[in-house]
């Protein structure tokens, strides 16, 4: 009796988790009838504080971001973003365009590579986030007028697209730079610009300290807008519980919150790699069905990197395992479902 439970119950279902067939299809880039994210998600929209389908189900996107396009801009390529897609199984790419640091407004010819990241996204059927990378420039007034123009040229270029999502201020941070004293006067200007030419594709909007204070978001909300979600960012050995617990705050308050960046390492984007700190947000982020993508892919030889140092130089994907850092290694199992996120 022992024996044949085992062989027909036990035996199976072990086979079956192994082989990934027990995988909910809604975690795949492609399913298994070839379709992809966006052919069977297709326009999203936020509910509550729930990313959905078009169909009004809820859902958990997961893929990876570009490194600076100024630097890690060779990526931004199909080859890259189709081998993410078919080795990685990632349902969302983001490129991260820099203002300063050499960015888009030292040199703006970087817009290309957003380009190229859009392009190869419709080809392949992923949702694509144009990241308007506010960092070392802290206040995202300060470009307001160039963040302006260029989301209008993007949304009049690609605003009838589904896979198109907006991300218009990544970190903003410094003491002076307050959520109601910069951050959301900024973020409805934007809005407005936004949605004069594309009316629902997904706004996502940082929020204070480095896009960690969501729970001030979630006090004061940008009202009268759809399809509108915030930024919360980690990095898993700097930042554990109590932040965790900041954005349990922002979702009991309403706040929809989507991780657009998020690393394995510290907050400097190395400092060694966070395994079980990962898997522990990993977990809070399913159990709330929160949205991420992870930092990032260059070859510099940061721990946060997915490649080892020098690894595909040109940016023609086709990694091979010993061109996988260990973060890569990590979140590669963990986008195919090979890791047990429980
Ligand atoms: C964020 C930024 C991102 C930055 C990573 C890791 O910054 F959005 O651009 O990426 O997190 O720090 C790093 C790259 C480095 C590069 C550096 C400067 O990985 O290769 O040299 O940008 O361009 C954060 C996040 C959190 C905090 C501070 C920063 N924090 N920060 O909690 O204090 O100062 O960049």
């Amino acid at each position: 009796m022992k024996i044949r439970i085992i062989g027909f119950v036990i035996l199976p279902v072990l086979m079956m988790s192994l082989s990934g067939c027990g995988t909910d299809e809604k975690f795949l880039a492609v399913d298994k009838k070839g379709k992809t994210v966006v052919d069977r998600f297709g326009q999203l929209q936020v509910n509550g504080t729930k990313l959905c389908t078009e169909a009004g189900k809820p859902i958990q996107l997961r893929g990876m971001s570009s490194h600076g396009l100024q630097w890690a801009g060779k990526y931004a390529n199909e080859d890259v973003i189709g081998w993410l897609r078919d080795d990685w199984n990632i349902q969302v790419w983001r490129a991260a365009m820099y203002l300063t640091q050499g960015g888009y407004i030292e040199n703006p010819v970087i817009k290309e590579k957003v380009i190229s990241s859009i392009e190869a996204a419709l080809k392949l059927g992923i949702y694509v986030i144009v990241d308007w990378h506010v960092l070392s420039d802290k206040n995202p007034q300060v470009y307001q007028a160039k963040a302006i123009e260029f989301f209008t040229d993007i949304a009049q270029k690609y605003g009838s697209y589904p896979n198109i999502i907006y991300e218009i201020c990544n970190e903003p941070n410094g003491k002076d730079v307050t959520w109601s004293g910069q951050i959301k006067p900024y973020a409805e200007a934007l809005i407005g610009a936004i949605r004069s030419l594309d009316p629902d594709n997904l706004i996502i909007v940082g929020t204070p300290n480095w896009s960690q204070d969501v729970d001030v978001a979630a006090r004061d909300p940008i009202k009268g807008e759809k399809n509108i979600m915030y930024t919360l960012h980690f990095y898993a050995g700097t930042h554990g519980e109590e932040l965790r617990n900041k954005a349990e705050k922002a979702l009991n308050l309403g706040l929809p919150i989507f991780v657009t960046e998020w690393g394995t390492s510290e907050a400097t984007g190395g400092g060694g790699v966070y395994i079980d700190e990962s898997k522990q947000w990993l977990t809070f982020l399913k159990k709330h069905q929160i949205s991420w993508v992870n930092w990032s892919v260059t070859n510099k030889g940061e721990e946060s990197g997915v490649l080892v140092y020098n690894a595909d130089r040109e940016g023609k994907g086709h990694w091979k395992e010993t061109d996988l850092s260990e973060s890569g290694r990590f979140i590669r199992k963990v986008l195919r479902n090979e890791i047990r996120i429980p």
